[in-house]
This record gives structure tokens, sequence and C-alpha cells, in this order.
């Protein structure tokens, strides 16, 4: 994303005031590490041990205290969530088309590709921003397999009507969850539904090991050929099959057996946040805080934003090169679609299968920061800054 100024407000605001609303960058996704004393003292442990990875100790004990934090019966650490798309696509065995929606990150999509299955672009829900079930049904054809589905911001998917589709034509229903540690569905934790759930303990997520991830399932024949298929496909010393080294390190895993530790404190403080967010960018026209109102368990890791340019007086992108000056790093996930990305354009035909909630939310949202690092005052800061930002570009229009 360029901090490129376009609109002439933003310039103005600056020269009105030559300092910047922060002095340090205000990043969006800035990790959460929990007690660092404690961190330092099991990397101390790991180097002693002189056992760094290959299912070592702290890489078992983090995946049974995930399966206990998820009441699902297995968890598969592995070293990206990319990877763990991977795992569970060649474990399921898919060919040829996997529904997906476009409003995903790119690995999302990748992960198909990657494993030789050409993703079949869906719409998604206006209020969720998740796969739209009845435009995913109208795009099963003879060659789909399956349906990829994505708890997109942590809010789940239509869970139910998407089993209810996957049973109707025999497709391999499973989820990228890779938002969603932490959040429930129907009072069940994320990691229970579908064929397999794939987290992500990237530096960006709610729970972090750098990089990192865990497939969850309730399927122990599918957990068994999983944890070969990421240990080269090996089963004792001997490579059986074909696998890939997706293995999760002992200090990924210790930076996640401590950050897990302070998960309460990690949601505490971004639905506090995500509370003085909602106060402050209450009154402000076109700029629209995404809110799910739920008694479900949630992370509250993004901070979602719709701009309406007719109301707020500039576009999503100048909103963000304004915040970006000001130090505020703003994000723009995802923009734009992966239907639109180099590597699908030519695989998608918009013509027949349009996807105008996609359009709309790639053209709209933006991504303001939260976690531990942000404080109420920065929150106020952002709001009052946007708050005078749109006034003057209302009244300048
Ligand atoms: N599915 C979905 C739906 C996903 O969103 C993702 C990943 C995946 C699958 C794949 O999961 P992994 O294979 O990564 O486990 C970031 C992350 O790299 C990516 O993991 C994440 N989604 C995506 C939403 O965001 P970028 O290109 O935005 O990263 P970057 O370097 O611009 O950093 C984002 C922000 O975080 C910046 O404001 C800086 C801040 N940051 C970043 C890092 C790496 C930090 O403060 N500290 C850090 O260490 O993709």
């Amino acid at each position: 994303m360029s901090s490129d100024v376009s609109h002439p407000v933003i310039h103005e605001l600056e020269t009105a005031g030559p300092d910047r609303l922060f002095a340090e960058p205000l990043h969006v996704g800035r990790p959460n590490l929990g007690d660092r004393h404690k961190l330092l003292e099991r990397f101390g442990a790991v180097l002693d041990s002189h056992w760094l990875t290959n299912d070592g100790p702290n890489v078992r004990a983090f995946e049974a205290a995930i399966a206990r934090c998820l009441d699902v019966q297995h968890c598969i650490a592995v070293s990206n969530a990319t990877i763990g798309l991977q795992i569970a696509i060649a474990a399921l065995e898919l060919s040829g088309e996997v529904i997906v929606p476009s409003f995903t990150f790119a690995a999302t999509v990748h992960a198909l590709s990657w494993q030789g299955i050409t993703p079949a672009f869906c719409d998604v829900e206006l209020d969720t921003h998740n796969i739209d079930p009845v435009a995913a049904a109208r795009l099963i054809g003879p060659n789909t397999t399956g349906i990829l589905g994505v708890h997109l911001w942590g809010n789940p998917c239509a869970i139910d009507a998407l089993r209810a589709l996957a049973d109707e034509h025999r497709l391999a229903l499973f989820f990228d969850a890779a938002h969603a540690f932490g959040c429930s569905f129907d009072g069940r934790m994320i990691g229970n539904f579908g064929r397999a759930e794939v987290f992500s303990f990237h530096a960006t997520k709610f729970l972090s090991t750098g990089e990192g991830g865990v497939i969850a399932t309730n399927d122990e024949e599918l957990a068994q050929k999983m944890r070969r298929l990421r240990n080269f496909g090996s089963e004792g010393d001997e490579a059986i099959g074909i696998g890939i080294n997706g293995k999760m390190s002992e200090i990924a895993a210790v930076m996640g057996l401590t950050a897990l530790e302070s998960k309460g404190e990690f949601i505490a403080r971004n639905q506090n946040n995500f509370l003085v967010y909602e106060e402050v960018l209450r009154d402000i026209p076109g700029v629209n805080l995404v809110s799910n109102p739920t008694v479900e368990q949630r992370n509250q890791q993004y901070i979602v934003v719709e701009v309406d340019d007719s109301l707020a007086g500039m576009s999503r992108d100048d909103t963000i090169a304004a915040l970006h000056r000001q130090n505020v790093i703003a994000k723009r996930y995802f923009s734009p679609g992966c239907h639109r990305l180099e590597a699908y354009r030519s695989l998608h035909q918009s013509q027949y299968n349009p996807l105008p909630h996609t359009e709309r939310l790639c053209d709209r949202l933006l991504q303001l920061p939260t976690g531990t690092g942000v404080s109420r005052e920065d929150i106020v800061k952002i709001g009052d800054y946007l708050q005078r930002l749109t006034a003057r570009a209302r009244t300048a229009a």
C-alpha cells in the first residue's frame, strides 16, 4: 500500500500542525508476546536441551495445550498456516476444483494452487464477509471436490449451511481458521468443524509463534496422515509416501506456550480496544466500525472499518494514506480480491461469475491497530484525527 497523498486536505492538516500524531509507527499486527521473562527462560532451556526441532517435547506440549483449549482431539503443529492448508489439502486427496472465497489473504488460494487445484472463486456475505453458501452452491460442478471456508476476522462462516451443502454433494469441507484462534461457533471452539481447520500463529496473529500454525481435527486417521505428511511422508525412519517439511521448531513452540498463558489478557485488551474504537468512531459519518454482536467467544484481533466515501468525503485509500502520514500504519486487507491478482486474473471470468460483495469490501475496508501495544489514549487520538480529517474533507468537497 503506497501512502501517496492525492487528497488536498491531507496536506492542509499537516501544514496546520507539523507534528505527526505518533512519533513511532503504530502498526496493525504488532505481536502479542506474553511474559518476556518466562519466554527468555524457556528459550534458555531449549538451548540447554540441544533439542531444537523434529517433534520435540515443547511442540508436543504446545499441541496438547492447544487441543485442550479448543476441546479438539488432534492438533498438529506446523511451520505456518499456508503449509498447514497444503498438508490438509493433500491429506484430503482433493483434486479438480475447490470453492473458496476471493476475499481472503492470497495464502488461502495459493495453498490450493500449489497443490494443483483450481480455485473456484466465490462471493461473500456482506454482513459477515465470509463465503456465501448460496453463491457456493451455484459454483458446484463435475470437478468440484471441496469447499474451503475462511473465518475472516475470527467470525465463523455459515457453518451449518456449508456442512449441508458439502454433505449433499459429497464434498470435503474444511476451514482456513488463520484468524479464528479463541473464537467459537454455537458454543464450540473453532477447530471442531469440517474435516480440518487450520490456524495461523504468524507474528501478526492473535497468538504468535513468530511463524507457525496448527491443524485441528477430530478425525484420527486424517490426523495420522497429516502428521506423516508434515514430516517428509515418514513413518519411523522411512518415508513411506511423498511429504513435505512442515514441522514447527522448539523455539516457536515455547513462544506459543508463553503467549497462550496470556490469552485471557490479550482478549480483554482487544475487547476493550474495540469498545473504545466504537466510542470514538460512532459519530464520524462514513467511517463505520464493523462489528458482529454475538454471545460467542471472539479474539477481536482485527479492528475493521468500512469507509463510505460518499459520506466520509474521502476514499478508503486516501484515508489510509492520511493515517500513514501520521504514523498510524493502517492496512488494506484484502485488496485487491484474489480473483484480481495477476496469478488468477486469467482464470476468473467475471462476466459469468461476478463478485459484487467482494469488490465492494475490497474497495472500502481498512484495519486499524489494536493489541497489547495500543492504549485508550492512542485510539482516542486516532478517532479525533479521523473526525477532523473527514469533517474537513466533506467541507472541501
Ligand atoms: N489465511 C489467512 C486468511 C491469512 O490472513 C493468512 C495470513 C494465512 C492464511 C496464512 O498464514 P501464515 O502462512 O502466514 O501462517 C500479514 C502476514 O504475513 C500474514 O500471515 C497474514 N495472514 C496477513 C493478513 O498479514 P502482510 O503482507 O500484511 O505482512 P506485513 O509484513 O505487511 O505486516 C503486517 C503488519 O504487521 C505491519 O503493520 C507490520 C506488523 N508486523 C509484522 C511483523 C511480521 C509487526 O509489527 N511485527 C512483525 O514481526 O501479511
